[in-house]
């Protein structure tokens, strides 16, 4: 099958100015097609396709009752959650609600986690794309994950025991959050990239005035989740990433033209990369040196203002090919990898040199050619780079400080490349966003995967594939190694990988964490408290195979109140607990405590029962709700 080059790729690839005629592109099409029609063959065990393979990959099975060596936290796109994959097995281990509602874990069916989520806007959805893993010393500390929600503004926080949203901030100011970053080495900021610009405030002044949009880089306190501070600037920022030294964070931006439609935002051949430094900005807001805008600090970052701050601008405005995506920071600090669709180019950006070096186009100390659609750059433990070719469907594996030490657009870095099916958005090798990359795996999130599943309707899984490249080798792809296609439900758009010793999850709560805010309910506290007339709060346990009290009446029109604790504590008996015709909903895992607040407004019966299959009672794991005729 050729995939659809004539429409989408030919209008990014017409806009880039390369030239390529439609000719090439089903050149390009059919090629890709053989390699799909080869795979077929190949018969590698897990589903791989052989035909780029040098056969030294480990296999990357893991046997029954075997762990995978790494966690992967996967954004989920527009599903809005986060999925923990095992690595190298990809078996999808787990999903982490946190923009969405989810029936399984029950997760915005419980009084908290409804709140949260109304609080946070009272959307039902999110677009979850950039997974981060909070750092000490610049290593993965296992403490929090950050994601963000590109539709409605917002970033998350998922809580490193329990695997749960713990926090949503919707943040002011901006329209869309899309890059979404912690500061290394420490995590003493989240940063969050508002991507859409949008009047400040966007309260229907300056709707026809375009040029006076903006969008804002936005600093969070991880620990508070409170809003600290934003910088205004020229631009639809991008992507973020920060050095490894606390100093600067460096976004990627397009639309410099500030157009509205897409010929006026791809306009000008050039877009700005903005290097924010981060001491600076704290300094300004510290000296009261801002605007506040719906009660944030709005620092002014525009290239009009950092031009008039001469030679040490709190943001620094770097000149890259247009419409640059990537920001990626490779794991020493070095260096800031840059790459955009429209150019077939990588710039390197010495991050040493956006202190010390007045001419910013200076800082680009390195742009090699390394194909078509480079969107997002990965890194090993040898100092080698791996980019994301979205129109090339490739990943291309080069030499880091080759591509320094040769002139721009040359292509003498090039180490191999390897076909992926198709179209890939970003790839991530293991740690390779902290200081520990190892170098081992590397995934490719493909968008599309067309050929390579059963078909199962018009709307196509995604292909995340799994590349070994733990071995350097001189051949056509440079030593990695295809070793598994992975169907995913759409539509990740990243992943971070951490080692398991790096992860502390705990297998029971502890009832600590709840206390002060939710009843410890023991089976002898089980109970029915009127408050009033129309108010009960009903307080009860649960256990294999029984909840107490086994049954309880209220009167119709009653709020009812349930608090609901599991007072088992073995590992994996969890109980549910759901009410029919009421939509309540319950995930309780050992020792932990939900509550749901509810009116009973129709008389009858109602069976409750448990939604976890318990134990050889769990059927009979019942209690009753009468509702009574006023
Ligand atoms: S983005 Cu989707 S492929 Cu939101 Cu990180 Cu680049
Ligand atoms: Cu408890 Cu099933």
């Amino acid at each position: 099958e050729t995939p659809d080059l004539e429409d989408a790729d030919d209008l990014s690839l017409e806009l880039a100015g390369l030239n390529l005629g439609r000719r090439d592109f089903v050149k390009a099409g059919m090629a890709v097609g053989a390699a799909g029609a080869l795979a077929g063959c190949a018969g590698l065990p897990g589903g791989g396709n052989a035909d780029d393979s040098n056969g030294s990959a480990p296999g990357h099975a893991v046997a029954p009752g075997e762990h995978d060596e790494y966690y992967g936290f996967w954004s989920a796109g527009h599903s809005g959650e986060i999925r923990i994959v095992g690595v190298p097995s990809m078996r999808e281990l787990m999903r982490i609600p946190v923009f969405n509602y989810e029936a399984a874990r029950g997760y915005g069916y419980d009084d908290g986690t409804r709140r949260m989520l109304e609080d946070a806007g009272g959307y039902t959805w999110g677009d979850s794309h950039h997974p981060n893993l909070s750092e000490t010393d610049g290593k993965y500390d296992g403490k929090y994950l950050f994601v963000n929600d590109k539709a409605n503004g917002r970033v998350a926080r998922v809580n490193r025991r329990y695997f749960e949203t713990d926090a949503i901030t919707n943040v002011p100011n901006v329209q869309a959050v899309h890059g979404c970053c912690v500061q290394s080495p420490d995590t003493d900021y989240l940063f969050a990239n508002s991507e859409f610009r949008v009047p400040l405030p966007n309260d229907g002044r300056d709707v026809n005035d375009p040029g006076k949009y903006a969008s804002v880089f936005t600093a969070l306190d991880p620990e508070s989740m409170d809003v600290l501070w934003q910088v205004e600037v020229d631009g639809n920022l991008d992507i973020v990433d920060t050095d490894k030294d606390g100093r600067w964070a460096i976004a990627s931006a397009y639309n410099d033209e500030e157009g509205v439609e897409v010929e006026g935002m791809t306009r000008d051949d050039r877009d700005y990369v903005k290097a924010f430094d981060v001491p600076a900005i704290q300094g300004a807001v510290d000296a009261g040196e801002f605007e506040e805008v719906n009660g944030v600090p709005v620092v002014d970052g525009t290239r009009e203002s950092a031009l008039n701050e001469g030679d040490d601008p709190i943001v620094r405005y770097i000149p890259t090919p247009k419409s640059p995506h990537c920001v990626e920071v490779t794991p020493d600090g070095t260096y800031a990898m840059v790459a955009g669709k429209l150019s077939p180019t990588v710039s390197i950006i010495d991050i040493e040199r956006l202190a010390s070096e007045p001419d910013p186009a200076k800082t680009i100390v390195g742009q090699p050619k390394v194909g078509l659609g480079p969107l997002h750059t990965t890194f090993d433990d040898r100092g080698q780079a791996y980019t994301s070719l979205f129109i090339d469907s490739q990943v291309v594996k080069w030499d880091i400080e080759t591509a320094v030490n040769s002139p721009k657009g040359s292509e003498d870095a090039i180490l191999g490349k390897i076909d992926v099916h198709y179209n890939p958005g970003h790839i991530q090798a293991v740690q390779a966003m902290s200081t520990e990359p190892t170098g081992d795996w590397l995934v490719a999130l493909n968008k599309l995967s067309k050929d390579r599943f059963l078909p199962v309707g018009p709307i196509h899984p995604d292909n995340d594939q799994l590349i070994y490249i733990g071995e350097d080798a001189a051949d056509e792809t440079g030593g990695m190694e295809l070793v598994a296609d992975e169907p995913v439900y759409p539509e990740p758009h990243d992943a971070i990988f951490a080692h398991r010793d790096k992860i502390e999850p705990a297998t029971v709560w502890d009832p600590a964490d709840y206390e002060g805010e939710k009843e410890y309910v023991t089976e002898d506290k089980a109970r029915i408290d009127r408050v009033d007339d129309s108010t009960v709060h009903v307080y009860a346990s649960s256990k294999r195979s029984e909840y107490g009290p086994r049954e309880f009446s209220v009167r119709e029109g009653d709020e009812v109140t349930l608090t609901v604790t599991n007072v088992e504590g073995s590992r994996d008996i969890i109980h549910g607990l759901a009410i029919p015709e009421y939509d309540v909903n319950l995930a309780l895992a050992p020792k932990d405590t939900r509550e749901v607040t509810f009116t009973a407004d129709r008389p009858g019966v109602y069976w409750i029962y448990c939604t976890y299959f318990c134990s050889a009672l769990h059927l009979e794991m019942r209690s009753r709700m009468i509702v009574e005729p006023r």
